[in-house]
């Protein structure tokens, strides 16, 4: 199986060439579903140990079902499918870009949750505008065992988010550890309580917001994926769940840059224009870098080809 290894921001992801599984026909939502329900040992061997670590991202290179794109791509982690994924979304241009299959310039990618667009602006740097995003409900109150309220935003950004500023810990690697349990707890106690994102859906990750710590930044995250892992990036759908939250409070206006730093300190640059359906459409700018360009073999006798893993969502 061929794939192509980059960082966006410092958030990992592999793009998978070939020797992925046939999904067949139909929407990308059904296929990505199929891949999780029919094919979860080919989605655990290319991303969980040995091969690679629970914070990569998949990205699965699939036909189209709109001829305007230029490809169609379903994202996933070692615990389950993404709707949409901003960082690799950078990734997976740059990455085609450097196999010569993407020229600079506009184009459309199609996702599970809808056409994204993409503007590769060099060989390391892309502009995705992302589905419509919008806050879904303000000052969600949630009582977390061992922490007390909790009140956040839940917000859709291509994947469902619950945003707070009440962290537990300043939002820097030393504090990592602290930050992922509080998460896991938090994310638990919204699933256990019944707060979900719109029609009942899952929501599955958790964004800690906080004053910046550079002066060109304009606000900290720290975010946790599906799983345990914590997005190095300022996680594209998750700073477009932010940006949709601050248009809902009249905090920043269409067209106005908005610095998101990571939890590790590395930033995209966002703005958004009014969507149809009453929220925003965020663009997310970043740059990612190559790091590998890989065959991965699977040894029939390999215990662990499929992956060493045993996490669920929670
Ligand atoms: O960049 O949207 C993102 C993302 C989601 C999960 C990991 N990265």
């Amino acid at each position: 199986m061929r794939v192509i290894d980059s960082h966006t921001a410092g958030e990992p992801t592999r793009l998978i060439l070939s020797g992925g599984p046939d999904l067949g026909s139909g929407s990308l939502a059904e296929r990505a579903e199929r891949l999780f329900r029919e094919h979860r040992s080919f989605c655990t061997s290319v991303l969980s140990e040995p091969r690679g670590h629970d914070a990569i991202v998949g990205a699965l290179l699939v036909p189209p079902t709109d001829p305007g794109c230029a490809v169609g791509v379903i994202y996933f982690n070692p615990v389950g499918p993404l709707g949409m994924c901003g960082h690799a979304t950078i990734g997976t241009a740059v990455s085609l870009h450097h196999l010569g299959r993407l020229d600079r310039g506009r184009h459309h990618i199609e996702t599970p949750v809808g056409t994204v667009g993409v503007h590769l602006q060099s060989a390391n740097r892309a502009a995705v505008e992302n589905v419509e995003s919008y806050r879904y409900r303000a000052n969600v109150v949630v009582e977390v065992p061992d922490q007390g309220p909790v009140t956040g935003d839940i917000a859709w950004g291509g994947n469902w988010f619950f945003l707070t500023s009440d962290a537990p810990a300043p939002l820097t690697l030393a504090h990592i550890d602290q930050l992922t349990a509080r998460a896991v707890a938090l994310r638990l106690a919204l699933a256990e309580q019944g707060i979900t994102g719109r029609d009942g859906a899952m929501i599955d990750h958790v964004e800690y917001v906080a004053p910046p710590l550079t002066s060109e930044g304009h606000a900290r995250n720290f975010v946790l994926c599906p799983g345990t892992a914590y997005d190095r990036s300022p996680c594209g759908t998750g700073s477009a769940a932010k940006l949709a939250c601050l248009a809902a409070d009249g905090d920043l206006a269409p067209g106005v840059t908005w610095i998101q730093e990571s939890v590790i300190g590395s930033t995209y640059s966002l703005q958004y224009r009014r969507g149809s359906s009453g929220g925003v459409i965020a663009t997310i700018t970043g740059t990612a870098f190559v790091t590998g360009d890989t065959v991965l073999n699977f040894d029939p006798a390999d215990p662990y080809r499929a992956g060493i893993t045993t996490q669920e969502v929670f």
